[in-house]
């Protein structure tokens, strides 16, 4: 029998924080899971390093469900971001090793591939409507075949989504606080309608057209913004609301036919039992690494297949590439299957990891390497020390803290 030999949290920084768990098992076979959370990363690496890692040694490496339901149920305190994503990371490691063991690739082993590949989006953005448009011929010359826009708006500060001076765009800033943006509500429902009209016209009807609203509406208002975006036929509009209320959103649905995407923040199912159950959402946006590993996501998504609810998982670029290999062993094995976000990491990140994921004519796929097809160079993640990064904080004009 395979036992889990030693498991390690390892925190790097090729680019941005990355928190990673390497568990080895008695055979010699390495696995690895992603355990990043976004300006939290050491809050997670606690909960593995003192309280999941020193349990781990001695199990049946094989056991994975039962040993995810001894982490979910034995812990008591069940659920929330920290925890969630701690157990995502020996999940998915336990997948990886066992994906490695065998030889084959994880999707081989939820089942085989539904599709060829799986279906990208990228970012377009701009300081201008001008400019935007320009980013959006470019992604299309680059091969995506979905792309989400985000512009800068007139008279506000930062937006989110949108970099300054053509910079690549991280929403984590290094510093030791959060910088601070400000938010106004009007001017942004004024504006998207007519940048959505502008970019419909310069892209044409074909193009699969995205966009994230970041929480920042209240129901009402995202019922105006989803009915004024109906004439130019979005792929899906995203969290336009903050979803802690699963029932405001019957409210939105009620008003707008505009597809809804919702949940990177997810932890799991019961995070939106509600929404897809009473169909109030077309795509779920909960991932692998955020909802409790492949185990639980697996079960998430047949739960919103059900429904008719697809998946949409988040890709930003604070998943590790170990996670976006997760997302996508599964995303090309299950049949519900909606979209991939793709958000590139800077070059440097492949200094620490070399995926066998490969994006290519608008599709990611998972490659045919064993397990999760992730290599983790452990020399050149000391290279790379953690500094305190933040997410922005956001506050209206006149100073009240509001969702960013
Ligand atoms: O950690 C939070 C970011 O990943 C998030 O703000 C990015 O909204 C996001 C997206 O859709 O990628
Ligand atoms: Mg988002």
């Amino acid at each position: 029998m395979s036992r889990i030999e030693s498991a390690s949290v390892h925190v790097t920084a090729p680019g941005r924080n990355y928190v990673l768990l390497r568990v080895e098992t008695s055979d010699g076979v390495v696995g690895w899971g992603d355990a990043t959370l976004n300006g939290r990363e050491l809050a997670v690496a606690s909960y593995l390093r003192d309280h999941v890692a020193p349990l781990l040694a001695g199990l049946d490496a094989t056991r994975i469900e039962d040993t995810w339901q001894y982490l979910y149920r034995g812990s008591y305190w069940r659920g929330g971001p920290v925890a969630m994503t701690a157990i995502a990371a020996v999940d998915m490691a336990l997948w990886d090793v066992q994906g490695r063991t065998l030889g084959v690739p994880l999707y081989q082993l939820l089942g085989g591939a539904s599709r060829n590949g799986c279906l990208a989006y990228g970012h377009a953005t701009g300081e201008s409507v001008e400019d935007l448009i320009a980013s959006v011929r470019q992604h299309l010359a680059d091969g995506y075949r979905a792309i989400r826009v985000q512009s800068a708006i007139p008279g506000m500060r930062d937006v989110y989504g949108v970099p300054r001076g053509g910079a690549a765009y991280e929403p984590a800033v290094r510093g030791a606080r959060p910088t601070e943006a400000t938010w106004d509500t009007g001017a942004y429902l004024r504006f998207i309608p007519a940048m959505f009209e502008q970019v419909r016209d310069a892209v044409g009807p074909d193009v699969p057209l995205l966009h994230d609203a970041h929480h920042r509406l209240s129901p009402r208002e995202a019922s105006q913004l989803g009915r004024s975006l109906e004439p130019y036929g979005l792929f899906w509009l995203e969290d336009v609301t903050p979803v802690e209320d699963q029932a405001a959103f019957r409210q939105i649905r009620s008003s707008t036919t505009v597809p809804l995407a919702v949940g990177e923040i997810f932890s799991s199912v019961w995070d939106c039992k509600t929404l897809i159950q009473e169909r109030l959402i077309d795509f779920v946006r909960a991932s692998v690494t955020h909802a409790g590993g492949i185990s639980h996501m697996r079960k998430l998504l047949a739960f919103a297949e059900l429904y008719g609810v697809r998946s949409g998982m988040h890709g930003a670029t604070d998943i590790s590439p170990v996670g976006i290999a997760a997302n996508l062993h599964l995303g090309l094995a299950i049949n519900n299957f909606g979209i991939q976000e793709h958000m590139p990491h800077p070059p440097v990140t492949s200094d620490v990891f070399t995926t066998a994921y490969t994006f290519d004519d608008g599709y990611l796929r998972p490659g045919e390497a064993p397990g999760l097809g992730v290599e983790v160079d452990l020399d050149a993640m000391d290279r790379f020390e953690y500094q305190t990064a933040y997410l922005p904080v956001n506050r209206l004009v006149d100073g009240t803290v509001h969702d960013w």
